[in-house]
């Protein structure tokens, strides 16, 4: 059973429409300041964690491959993997989805059941913990086109965020257990030559949660995690190739329940596929294996 039935996103059009009133407004004043990079409500606030404190958590246990879905209506399912590789029936979780961007879970005490998600909804990103309302972190993140948590990149028990903005630029947000996030590190350039970004877990068994990325080629590129939360990503590893023929994939962590985490593969006509993880970066996944089909209903997959 999923834990978070009544999930709902309501209200969020009169929260967009307030914003863009806001923001009318204060374009017609001559002090109004556009903010020049997106924020968390409290960066100011909170000081960033400490090397030494990143340093001194654990690995993150395998996550637990429940995966969400967002259909066109803005409802939300999920589904929790039945045991044999696959999914079992999806449960309703709530609705007032449809304005969501970007939606990705996260896992803030490290025992690889999440707690929660951030979302990216009218440009604003929201942390809504299971069973509660929504919490606004701010503006601004409508200069992102990839918000996703590939899990814990910085070293602490807590999931992290990272964002791509329109120049490539790739920032990691270290978080905290509310959810709330200390300000951005750039952690990479370059990035806008990959179509997908996607990360669940540990995929070449060094204990520290990984990044998977494709290009426009179809190849499909691991990057180990370091635990370093200011140089989070170590040299890239071709994992794979000819993965250009599935519109979305997305790790949720391990699906099959053999301890290494997996990847889930939508391709043009809604089929889905699970791909076990190898537990080694190149290859990093064993051959595919058809779970699902009608998934094109999804818009969001998460
Ligand atoms: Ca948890
Ligand atoms: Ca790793
Ligand atoms: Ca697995």
């Amino acid at each position: 059973m999923a834990k978070t039935s009544g999930l709902n996103r309501t209200g969020i059009l009169s929260r967009v429409t307030v914003a863009a009133i806001t923001a009318a407004l204060v374009s017609t004043t001559s002090a109004a300041v556009a903010a020049d990079q997106p924020r968390s409500a409290d960066a100011t606030k909170q000081s960033a964690p400490s090397a030494s404190t990143f340093a001194t958590q654990g690995a993150s246990a395998v996550a637990d491959g429940e995966l969400r879905g967002v259909d066109r209506d803005g409802f939300m399912y999920a589904y929790l993997p039945n045991g044999t590789g696959g999914f079992g029936p999806r449960e309703y979780v709530g609705s007032g989805w449809e304005y969501t961007a970007h939606i990705t879970m996260a896992d803030m005490d490290a025992d690889g059941h999440t707690d929660g998600a951030w979302d990216v909804t009218g440009g604003t990103l929201y942390y809504t913990p299971w069973g509660e309302d929504g919490v606004s972190l701010g503006g601004g993140w409508g200069v992102y086109n990839k918000v996703v948590s590939a899990g814990n990149l910085g070293g602490a028990a807590p999931s992290d965020l990272l964002a791509r903005d329109g120049a490539g630029n790739l920032y990691l947000y270290t978080a905290y257990s509310n959810g709330k996030l200390a300000p951005r590190y750039k952690v990479g350039t370059g990035w806008g030559v990959f179509n997908q970004i996607t990360g669940k877990g540990d995929l070449n068994n060094d204990g520290k949660d990984d990044v998977l990325a494709r290009d426009n080629s179809g190849n499909l590129w691991l990057y180990p995690g370091t635990g370093n939360y200011q140089k989070p990503l170590g040299p890239r590893v071709k994992a794979g190739t000819g993965w250009n023929s599935l519109p979305t994939f997305v790790s949720s962590g391990d699906v099959d329940f053999d301890g290494v985490t997996d990847v889930v593969a939508r391709d043009s006509v809604g089929g889905l596929y699970l791909y076990p993880g190898t537990g080694v970066a190149s290859p990093a996944f064993k051959p595919r294996k058809k779970i699902g089909s009608g998934w094109n209903t999804y818009r969001l997959m998460f």
